[in-house]
């Protein structure tokens, strides 16, 4: 991984407001070459390596000693290193940086929250992205949804809008939570599978659970297996309010828009990569922050006014539901930037603890009953995980601004009150601290009128429409994608109930997509039509609806297969090129090292060995020309001619020059004799590298489009 490392991370984070970092500056240490090894209690350790015991200095070790509290205190200190990980979304990865409203966007018509409408503030942030089913040592690029937790820290106090790159969710009301993370997880007999829902339990609860139909289709599109946590949208999910200052009530949904575009992996990648790089996720943040290419996302809101809640077909509370964009347009309000990888993963991205229920003045809650339980779930779980309720006292989870109140005591209280009394009223400290007399939290004066009743409302009971207009919205590619994901993960199903029942389901949203699966996994073909498709389709299901404004290759990988012999001046053209293009291009030989080029002259130093990587890790190959030995060792690589020929089989851009052209026709004649690559020069290739950045590609291709890409 190249990086530049600590230059970059304090020119970015001096660019931006400061006031978290130097918050987490109170709680830093810097190791340096002198600083020497103490115990816990501060007294300089001198040997670390041998127990204490009683031994004659000749005839091998005698009785260890209890007595040696330097071994007690490390071992006593090891054993408890671990803490209980996340009931759900437990593996994942977090950075800092900044959001920034747009000066004059029409976010104050909606709210007087000063985050979202000042454009002279820059509130420091920090985002945690995970999946949801695996444990914390779980592969990334499982197929699944992934969490993106954004925890602002706002003058008026943090505010976490918890959310995640699919904007429904499988159910509606919050108590059904455990029984769907119960059918999810693994299954509790044998603890399998890790990171999948491929399995009987899952498909068994969401087929007696039809409310989760719209959330299936979504988690087996290609959005639950995205390319980069950076080319994700991320939804607040849920609806919530805000308030403006003429205390007028919006509903509103939050969507996060990423400057790349949304971008997958292939299917067969994804698989791949959970064993090549189980890490792929979390390293392709951390290179793309270090190597000064932060990711930014729009943030965007939809907003209903109270007045229309009641106007539209579906119930804009229920949250297995989307707001079309035809019907609820968005406003794009202000801009959020990563820019600063984590000092130290533990104290600050496992113990950074987000809940819905943190919000600032101007925002508020709607009666959402999935949201409503989430209200109460975040700050429970937190006690466990976190051992007591003083966790928002961790330095990840502090605010920025002062906090002051009469709760008191716990476990692990770190604050240090200097206040006589700890009530109110009080006359003793003269009433201080006493609640705001202005810009307080407040609350909209909501009438409520109702009978006490567990009941769904009407508008809750319809399950299929939206899912129908999902399926309706995705592009060709999109559908095949999905059909093969409904087919691995019922093929993983073994009792016949199971798929059978859900190939049944499937004929409720698409006859088309029910016939297709149903005859891949044996499940139940549907003789008729169960529901006819209502035609209707939407913007924004489609990944190609959200390809980036400019097109660009950044932060691309870009693998640049050499052996001795290579055409030096072919390879230095292109690294320039791709550099500058914001690319990050690797050269990969047949040792890590200096590679002799054709000339003779000085070659290029191989950033890696063949055998050490796979083309899943990039999304790019390029071959230089070189002389015939130089072609002749790389057709007679096994690992190389797989390469050539996998990278096409996922569809990704291949270049050639010369032997490096013939390499390739070599390793795909079997797949597509008819292959002629043309020549092109290096701005041409570079054109057609624009182009897997729309996106195109990371949907799957034809080889048709492939050949009209590569030869430019
Ligand atoms: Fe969560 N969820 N959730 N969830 N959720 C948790 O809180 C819960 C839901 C989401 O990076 C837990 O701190 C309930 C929707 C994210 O630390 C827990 C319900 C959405 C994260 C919890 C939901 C989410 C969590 C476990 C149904 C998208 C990771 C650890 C009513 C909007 C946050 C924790 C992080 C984590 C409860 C549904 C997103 C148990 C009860 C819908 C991104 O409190």
């Amino acid at each position: 991984m190249s990086t530049v490392g600590g230059a970059i991370k304090q020119a970015v984070t001096s660019m931006t407001n400061t006031a978290k970092i130097a918050d987490l500056q109170r709680n830093t240490v810097e190791v340096t070459s002198s600083t020497g090894l103490t115990t816990d209690h501060g007294v300089s350790v001198s040997d670390t390596d041998t127990w204490l015991s009683v031994s004659d200095g000749e005839t091998g070790p005698g009785p260890a000693l209890l007595e040696d509290h330097i071994a007690r205190e490390k071992i006593h200190r090891f054993d408890h290193e671990r803490i209980p990980e996340r009931v759900v979304h437990a593996r994942g990865t977090g950075a800092h940086g900044y959001f920034k409203a747009y000066e004059g966007s029409a976010a104050s018509q909606f709210t007087y929250a000063s985050v979202l409408t000042d454009s002279t503030r820059t509130t420091p942030v920090f985002v945690r992205f995970s999946t949801v089913q695996g444990s914390r040592g779980s592969p990334d690029t499982v197929r699944d949804v992934r969490g993106f937790a954004v925890k602002m820290y706002t003058e008026e106090g943090n505010w976490d809008l918890v959310g995640n790159n699919i904007p429904v969710f499988f159910i509606q009301d919050a108590i059904k939570f455990p029984d769907f993370v119960h059918a999810v997880k693994p299954e509790p007999h044998n603890e399998v599978p890790t990171g999948q829902s491929a399995h009987n339990n899952f498909w068994d609860f969401v087929g007696l659970q039809p409310e989760s139909a719209h959330m299936v289709c979504w988690t087996m599109s290609d959005r639950a297996i995205p390319r980069s946590y950076r080319m994700m949208q991320g939804f607040g999910v849920n609806t919530y309010t805000l308030l403006n200052s003429a205390n007028e009530r919006f509903f509103v949904k939050f969507h996060w828009l990423p400057e790349l575009g949304v971008h997958s992996l292939i299917w067969d990648e994804a698989l791949k990569l959970s064993g090549q790089d189980p890490d792929f996720h979390r390293k392709d943040l951390e290179e793309a922050i270090e190597n000064g290419a932060p990711p930014k996302w729009t943030l965007a809101i939809q907003t209903i006014a109270e007045k229309d809640e009641h106007n539209f077909e579906f119930d804009i509370l229920d949250a297995t539901k989307i707001w079309p964009t035809e019907l609820v347009p968005l406003h794009e309000i202000g801009e959020m930037v990563l820019n600063r990888t984590v000092d130290e993963f533990f104290p600050e991205t496992e113990q950074s603890a987000f809940c819905t229920s943190h919000i600032v003045p101007g925002i508020g809650f709607s009666d959402d009953p999935l949201l409503q339980g989430r209200n109460f779930s975040y700050f429970d779980t937190q006690i466990s995980r976190l051992g007591g309720v003083n966790w928002e006292q961790l330095p990840i989870n502090r605010p920025v601004c002062p906090v002051m109140n009469h709760n008191r005591d716990g476990q692990h209280q770190t604050q240090i009150n200097k206040c006589p009394v700890n009530y109110w009223p009080n006359r003793l400290n003269a009433g201080a601290p006493v609640p705001a007399a202005q810009g307080g939290y407040h609350e909209f004066a909501q009438k409520v009128v109702g009978i006490k009743q567990r009941l769904r409302a009407p508008k809750f009971r319809e399950h299929f429409n939206q899912a129908q207009l999902f399926v309706n919205s995705l592009s060709a590619p999109e559908k095949a994608h999905m059909i093969a994901a409904f087919s691995f993960e019922l093929d993983h199903c073994d009792d016949p109930v199971v798929y059978e029942s859900y190939t049944k389901i499937l004929n409720n949203i698409d006859f088309d997509l029910a016939t297709a699966v149903a005859t891949n996994v044996g499940g139940v073909l549907p003789s008729e039509v169960a529901r006819p498709n209502h035609g209707q389709t939407t913007f924004g299901i489609s990944q190609l609806d959200f390809m980036p404004k400019t097109p660009t290759i950044k932060t691309r990988r870009i693998a640049i297969l050499v052996a001795d012999g290579f055409d030096a001046t072919g390879v230095t053209v292109m690294k320039t090129v791709l550099k500058a293009s914001g690319a990050v291009p690797f050269v990969i030989g047949p040792r890590r090292g200096n590679i002799r080029s054709s000339s003779g002259g000085e070659g290029v130093f191989a950033d890696h060995h063949f055998e050490g990587q796979r083309s899943t890790m990039f999304d790019a190959l390029y071959i230089p020309n070189g002389n015939t030995e130089f072609g002749a060792v790389l057709r007679a690589n096994g690992r190389v001619v797989h390469w050539i020929a996998e990278a096409f089989g996922h569809c990704k851009v291949i270049a050639g020059l010369g032997e490096g052209q013939n390499t390739i026709q070599y390793a795909l004649a079997r797949y597509v004799p008819e292959l002629a690559f043309g020549t092109f020069d290096s701005d041409a290739v570079v054109t057609s590298y624009g182009v897997i950045t729309s996106g195109k590609y990371s949907l799957g291709s034809t080889a048709t489009d492939m050949i009209n890409i590569a030869s430019g």
